[in-house]
């Protein structure tokens, strides 16, 4: 096999894919003329990926719940810095900038998302770097958000734009799945700071990395607007 410099966190799934696509083109991944082909047929393959799973994936399929008892304590944080680092918005100031295929763009207040119906939830939370954690979520979900603000339900995706400059993007389907929630509490409180502040997307159905934290902005577009590791190279459509 080719001698390629890999992140640590792909190694398995570029391993494989590489592996499939090599044995599918029969192409040298060492030819030096071709330096970027590796890429292009693994992102080819990727894109192949998360196309068969919006295909399977089923908006009226829940994802698991759990009971109480099976909370995790402590809560485990990641982000791409230290907890302390975790950026702090005041939640009186705080406003959600709308984009996009929305009709009603007027910036939402936490107020207004706290008098909508709130759902909770006990779920898993799975994040690709080897862990997973129960906990419980509430907020509210964001296909009343959608509705509320007459988004159009009919494009292609949903992006969050985050107050620490991380950006995740979800399809339309995932967004409108009933357990998906733009969430203000988590275990039993309001979001602190490195769990997201003011109000973070929960996605039970979706790898941690699409659970964006610190949202200060939402879209709704036909334009693949991808996300911030997904740019490293994961997987786009992320389902667990
Ligand atoms: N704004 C923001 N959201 C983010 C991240 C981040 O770095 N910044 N990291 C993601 C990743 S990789 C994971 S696993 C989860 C971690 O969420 P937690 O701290 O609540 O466990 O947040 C996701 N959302
Ligand atoms: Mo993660």
């Amino acid at each position: 096999m080719a001698n390629l410099t890999l992140n640590r966190r792909n190694l398995l799934g570029r391993a494989l894919a590489l592996g499939a696509a090599a044995t599918l083109t029969g192409c040298d991944f060492d030819d030096p003329a071709h330096p970027d082909l590796v890429d292009r047929v693994l992102s080819a393959m990727s894109s192949w990926n998360d196309d068969v799973q919006a295909a399977l994936f089923n908006r009226h399929t829940l994802a698991p719940t759990y009971p109480a008892s099976a909370i995790t304590h402590p809560p485990r944080f990641n982000a791409f810095y230290s907890m302390d680092q975790a950026p702090r918005v005041d939640p009186a100031t705080w406003r959600l900038a709308l984009t996009g295929r929305i009709g009603n763009k007027q910036p939402l207040k936490l107020a207004q998302l706290r008098a909508m119906p709130q759902e909770s939830q006990i779920t898993r939370f799975i994040c690709v770097e080897g862990w997973r954690v129960i906990g419980q979520w509430s907020g509210v979900p964001l296909s009343t958000v959608l509705r509320a603000i007459n988004a159009d339900l009919n494009a292609r995706y949903v992006s969050f734009h985050c107050a620490d400059g991380y950006f995740e993007s979800i399809d339309m389907e995932s967004a409108l799945q009933p357990q998906t929630i733009l969430a203000l509490d988590f275990l039993g409180a309001p979001l602190t700071a490195p769990f997201g502040a003011p109000v973070r997307l929960r996605i039970p159905t979706k790898l941690g990395y699409k659970n964006a934290k610190s949202i200060v902005a939402m879209g709704v577009t036909n334009q693949f607007p991808s996300g911030y590791w997904e740019k490293q190279g994961y997987n786009w459509f992320g389902g667990s």
